[in-house]
């Protein structure tokens, strides 16, 4: 008989990344399936020094193949763009976690725990 290991392996992010393209999102690759624990409200955004975004503003979508999850926002208008200026986004680890429980290594260190702490520019 077979005996599968545990996973014992944190989830962790690969690349993020923020694209003005088309609609402004933010793209976020993870190393293994989280979409089971990953929602809104793992998420802070906010522009420094003006506004912080409720989850209501925040849409995410999640790709299971390629585990790839895209953050877009909704904005008073309804057109999706970001206001200028410059932004800071967390991801916390508290809430995401593998199919195991294992939780998002967010801070890339190689240990479970931690938040992704990113800054983009929206020209
Ligand atoms: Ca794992
Ligand atoms: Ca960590």
């Amino acid at each position: 008989m077979t005996i599968s290991p545990a996973d014992a392996t944190p989830p962790r992010i690969v690349t993020a990344a923020f694209s003005a393209t088309f609609d402004d999102k933010v793209t976020f690759r993870f190393s293994e399936n989280v979409a089971a624990s990953l929602s809104v409200g793992d998420f802070e955004v906010s522009r420094l020094g003006r506004e912080r975004f409720s989850p209501a503003r925040l849409r995410l979508t999640y790709d299971q193949r390629t585990n790839r999850a895209i953050l877009t926002f909704a904005s008073p208008t309804g057109s999706g763009e970001l206001a200028s200026g410059l932004y800071r986004l967390v991801l916390k680890s508290t809430g995401v976690t593998d199919g195991a429980g294992n939780r998002l290594d967010g801070d890339g260190n190689g240990t479970a725990g931690g938040n992704l702490v990113m800054y983009f520019r929206k020209g």
